[in-house]
């Protein structure tokens, strides 16, 4: 297995839509192992292949305490969304920023798993809320995309200073 670099914003690659995926091959088995670790090592509760650098619509999740459940989505859709929730969210691409940003509560979710079987999922509270947002990242859409223009300005000049601490 390999740990894979995660994007971080404001890189432009993060802004791809992804792609479906046609056909579930051992390469993206592979690829889904790789998010995996990654993901544990970060570490997160979900990842986008997006993310990575790969513009399919794959996305990981663990939300247990011991990395004991993890879920894999491939080509994810909601059927049925309802209510509304506000929670604060993180992202491994924009690292050391949190916010609280409006969701659905509920949400059905119809996708594909590891071995390309079609399934289908209720979920509510933080799985809601994470799906959404590696949904999103599978649109080329960030958490901070939800933000006021002078709380983006805030994480702008936040992940400028970090690039810039990088690259010296
Ligand atoms: O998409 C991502 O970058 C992963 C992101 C998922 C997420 C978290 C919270 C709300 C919505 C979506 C993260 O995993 S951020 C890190 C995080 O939440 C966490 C890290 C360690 C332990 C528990 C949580
Ligand atoms: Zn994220």
């Amino acid at each position: 297995m390999a740990l894979l670099e995660i994007l971080e914003y404001p890189d432009p690659r993060l802004r791809t839509v992804a792609r479906p995926v046609s056909e579930v091959t051992d390469a993206h088995r592979t690829l889904i192992a790789d998010m995996l670790e990654s993901m544990y090592e970060a570490p997160g509760i979900g990842l986008a292949a997006s993310q990575v650098d790969v513009h399919e619509r794959i996305i990981v999740m663990d939300l247990s305490d011991d990395c004991s459940a993890p879920l894999v989505f491939i080509n994810p859709d909601i059927s049925v969304a309802e209510g509304k929730q506000t929670s604060e969210e993180g992202c491994l691409s924009v690292p050391g920023v949190y916010a609280k940003v409006d969701r659905y509560k509920l949400v059905t979710i119809k996708a594909l798993d590891v071995r390309g079987k079609a399934f289908e999922l209720e979920a509510d509270e933080l799985l809601s809320v994470c799906i959404q947002h590696e949904m999103d990242h599978l649109d080329g859409k960030l958490f901070v995309d939800y933000l006021s223009p002078l709380k983006r300005k805030r994480v702008d000049k936040k992940m400028e200073k970090r690039h810039k601490q990088d690259d010296s």
